[in-house]
């Protein structure tokens, strides 16, 4: 017999599998409302993924249907990675500056001497133009969030601290989440919905271990009010914290999602557990060992059809016999 291509359809129906519904993903993991514009050679400034505080200056080195590979300019392409075409990491030239945030420049460049339209000229590449960064015109609601106001925190790097920490930033709606006393490596950005983020007294109130600032002569004794005192600041205001609702996804729901080990692929998987925040994701057709946990409304979460309808190739388990590229092979 002649063997049909592959079809979600048909292998759910083999599978006995129901699709993850449609409302169960948010806006930057549903179905593109545009094209993506972006061209090789454009560039831009991008949040750096491993140091997620830190805007740098990025060239656009592929474009996969609604996605793009980002390269760090002066840098090792193993540095590269994938975003898609509408996430707020991304912003046009000059988007820094203009927000008084720090930028990371190209390696070689030296502080005070660099200038966007000399750098591409010099360099003869093209500056993304405004109007592709669909981030842009988010509309933003006022938030109660001001920039030195303190609250706990989850170190996303060690998951199970809670810590002091200061709001950095504030731009659009989100918030730039600083640890106190810590270099910014753990710093990230994150938006009033975030179950990462809670106001003082949280850990108290829940009874769990508030991480103290780094060398803090008196861990043991913490006060926030006295902690609030000695660095004349203010706590966030409670009511400015809206955690967003436990996700609906279920353990069997098929979706489809970023492999993680080759961020270039997007993968036929299957959601194995369930938090009430995050999911596990399991990739159809391999191992255990390749599960990961992600947060639920990760933009490497995507409905089934996404790829087809953005014209990115889809993993499935006979697409072929490529293998998993580990990191640092
Ligand atoms: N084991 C790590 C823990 C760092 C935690 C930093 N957080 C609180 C911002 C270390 O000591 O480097």
């Amino acid at each position: 017999a002649k063997k049909r291509p592959w079809s979600w359809q048909a292998y759910l129906e083999e599978e006995r599998a129901i699709a993850a519904p449609l409302k169960l993903f948010k806006e930057q993991q549903s179905f593109p409302q545009s094209r993506n514009s972006f061209k090789v050679g454009m560039k831009l400034e991008g949040l750096d993924p491993v140091h997620p505080s830190l805007f740098c200056v990025l060239t656009v080195a592929e474009v996969q249907g609604y996605r793009i590979r980002l390269h760090f300019d002066g840098y090792p392409e193993c540095y590269d990675f994938w975003v898609n075409a509408d996430s707020w990491d991304v912003k046009p030239p000059g988007w820094c500056e203009k927000s008084g945030l720090k930028l990371l420049l190209p390696k070689g460049c030296r502080d005070g001497e660099f200038n966007w339209s000399t750098y591409v000229k010099n360099c003869r590449g093209q500056l993304a133009p405004k109007h592709l960064f669909k981030s842009l015109n988010t509309s933003v609601t006022p938030s109660g969030f001001r920039t030195g106001m303190k609250l706990e925190a989850v170190d996303r790097k060690n998951p199970t601290l809670i810590c002091v920490a200061t709001i950095t930033a504030v731009v659009d709606n989100r918030l730039l989440i600083h640890f106190d006393n810590w270099e910014d490596t753990y710093d990230y950005w994150c938006d009033a919905s975030s179950p990462y983020i809670h106001p003082v007294g949280y850990c108290e109130d829940t009874e769990l271990t508030l991480t103290t600032p780094a060398e803090y002569k008196h861990p043991r004794s913490f006060s926030w009010e006295r902690y609030l005192e000695e660095t004349g600041t203010q706590a966030a205001p409670a009511r400015a914290f809206k955690q967003r609702p436990p996700h609906g996804f279920q353990a069997g729901m098929k979706l489809e999602a970023v492999d993680r080990r080759n961020s270039m692929l997007i993968r036929v998987a299957t959601i194995s557990v369930t938090e009430e925040h995050r999911v596990k994701v399991h990739f159809d057709a391999w191992g255990d060992e390749f599960d990961y946990w992600v947060d639920a409304d990760s933009p490497e979460l995507h409905p089934v059809g996404w790829c087809q309808k953005t014209g990115h190739p889809l993993q499935h388990a006979h697409s072929g016999s490529e293998s998993p590229i580990l990191p640092g092979q």
